[in-house]
């Protein structure tokens, strides 16, 4: 299986003021590109290199540190990207709105939740809403860390839906040290229906 670069689904400018162009050209040309090109050499010889990119971070423990640093890094901006949209905001609705309303009461108390556990996140990391046992969840991984890994916590794994970086790579020409303005900002550019779209395809895949 070949693992390639994804490209942005939008221009570099499109989430300003947000999050500025700059910062999107060095995350993803730089950083993304980094992860991606430092998983392949970490794998070379390996049989997972064939492995579709989730089922190698599964198996993050047994292909050891680089792997987990890199593929992870790997996978979790291609799923990063997604979350965000030029014409994002708003709350989430269909089926992933009445499961926000039933499981947190709002979109406002889910908003709360995923900031509250962003700004406790120490260092870097990235900050989630999961599946977990067909229910949604708030959680936290360190580093690169993704909830499919068999090495996190049992608590933080699950299917990832909706995946925020913390690393301040992500902000700090924009914000520099204000991860609350960050994540405050990051509402602004929401993409609540690439994450419908994740829920929803999780929910069938679990039946
Ligand atoms: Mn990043």
């Amino acid at each position: 299986m070949a693992h390639t670069l994804p490209d942005l689904p939008y221009a570099h400018d499109a989430l300003a003021p947000h999050i500025d162009a700059r910062t999107m050209e060095i995350h993803h040309g730089k950083h993304h590109a980094t992860y991606l090109a430092n998983m392949l050499k970490a794998l070379e010889g390996k049989p997972e290199l064939e492995d579709p990119i989730e089922k190698i971070v599964g198996k993050a423990g047994e292909l050891g540190g680089p792997v987990r640093n890199n593929a992870g890094g790997f996978l979790n901006h291609n799923i990063y990207w997604t979350c965000m949209a030029a014409d994002g905001g708003g709350d989430p609705a269909g089926a992933l709105g009445e499961a926000v309303a039933a499981e947190f009461g709002s979109a406002d108390s889910l908003r709360e939740q995923l900031t509250a556990a962003g700004l406790a996140r120490f260092g870097s990391g990235f900050v989630w809403l999961i599946l977990k046992d067909g229910k949604l969840k708030v959680v936290s991984t360190p580093n690169q860390d993704n909830p499919l890994m068999d090495v996190v916590p049992a608590e933080a794994q699950g299917i990832p839906l909706l995946g925020i970086d913390v690393w301040e790579h992500a902000y700090y020409l924009n914000y520099q040290n204000r991860r609350p303005d960050y994540l405050k900002a990051f509402w602004e550019i929401v993409n609540w229906n690439s994450v419908g779209e994740r829920y929803e395809s999780a929910k069938s895949a679990a039946g």
